[in-house]
C-alpha cells in the first residue's frame, strides 16, 4: 500500500514536506514578522558585533570586518512558537563555527546569551550553535536582510523555535550556567526544541524533574 501511495499524484512530495513540520505546527509560504518592540535602525557605520564573557580575549568586529569573514549559504526550515513553520528558507552568513575560530573558550562555557540592538536577549546552549547549527545571517533570499527580519544581522538557530534567532544581534556572551533571556524569563522554554514541543518552561524535562525533587 505504501508503495502505491508513494507513486505519482505528487503524494511523495507532500508526505516529505509534512515530515518536516514539527508537532502542532502548520506550514506557511509567508514570512511573518514577529517583534516584541520597534525595529531598531542601525547605521552600518555604527554597527558592531562583539563576543565576550568566558573567553580568553573579547573580540569585536565592525560591519566591514564582519563581512570579510568567510560566509556560507544555508537552506533550512524555521519554526515559530506561534505555530507557523516555513520550509527551505535561504540565508547567507557567518557560521558560529567560524566565529569560534577567533576566540579561545574557557573550559566551563556551557551556554551563550545573545544580545540585540533594542534590548532583546535569548539564551542558547553552546552545543546548540556548534557544528553548523547556528549562524549570523546577513542575507535572506539573495538580498541583504531587511530591518524587520533582523537586518543588518541576526542570529539564526533553525533547529530551535525561532524566538532563539535574535534579530539585530550585536553581542554574544559566553556563560558557565544557563540564564533565561527575554521570552525565557516570561515563561518560555529554556531550550525550545520544536520536535519535542518545548514551548513553555513547563515543557522542559529538567523543570519536570525539579517539581519531582520538592
Ligand atoms: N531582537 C529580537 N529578536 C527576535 C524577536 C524580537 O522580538 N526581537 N522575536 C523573536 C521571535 S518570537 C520570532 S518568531 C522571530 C521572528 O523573526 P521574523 O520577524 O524575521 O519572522 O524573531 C525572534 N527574534
Ligand atoms: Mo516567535
Amino acid at each position: 500500500m505504501a508503495a502505491f501511495f508513494n507513486k505519482g499524484f505528487g503524494r511523495k512530495r507532500e508526505s516529505t514536506a509534512s515530515d518536516r513540520i514539527p508537532p502542532g505546527q502548520y506550514e506557511t509560504p509567508d514570512f511573518p514578522v514577529l517583534s516584541a518592540g520597534p525595529t531598531p535602525r542601525i547605521a552600518l557605520a555604527n554597527w558592531t558585533f562583539k563576543m565576550e564573557g568566558l573567553i580568553e580575549e573579547p573580540v569585536q568586529w565592525t560591519w566591514e570586518q564582519f563581512n570579510a569573514l568567510p560566509q556560507q549559504s544555508f537552506t533550512t526550515d524555521i519554526h515559530c512558537v506561534t505555530k507557523w513553520s516555513k520550509l527551505d528558507t535561504k540565508w547567507e552568513g557567518v557560521s558560529f563555527d567560524t566565529l569560534l575560530e577567533h576566540v579561545k573558550l574557557l573550559p566551563e562555557v556551557s551556554h551563550i546569551m545573545a544580545y540585540s540592538y533594542g534590548g532583546y536577549t535569548t539564551n542558547v546552549p553552546l552545543e546548540g550553535l556548534r557544528n553548523s547549527k547556528g549562524f549570523i545571517g546577513l542575507r535572506y533570499d539573495g538580498k541583504p536582510l531587511t530591518p524587520e527580519h533582523g537586518g543588518p544581522a541576526r542570529l539564526v538557530v533553525p533547529h530551535l523555535y525561532f524566538w532563539k534567532s535574535a534579530k539585530w544581534v550585536n553581542r554574544l556572551r559566553f556563560m558557565e550556567e544557563d540564564e533565561p533571556g527575554f521570552w525565557e524569563r516570561g515563561g518560555y522554554s529554556m531550550y525550545g526544541d520544536p520536535w519535542k514541543e518545548q514551548r513553555y518552561r513547563s515543557d522542559d524535562s529538567d523543570y519536570q524533574a525539579s517539581l519531582n525533587d520538592d
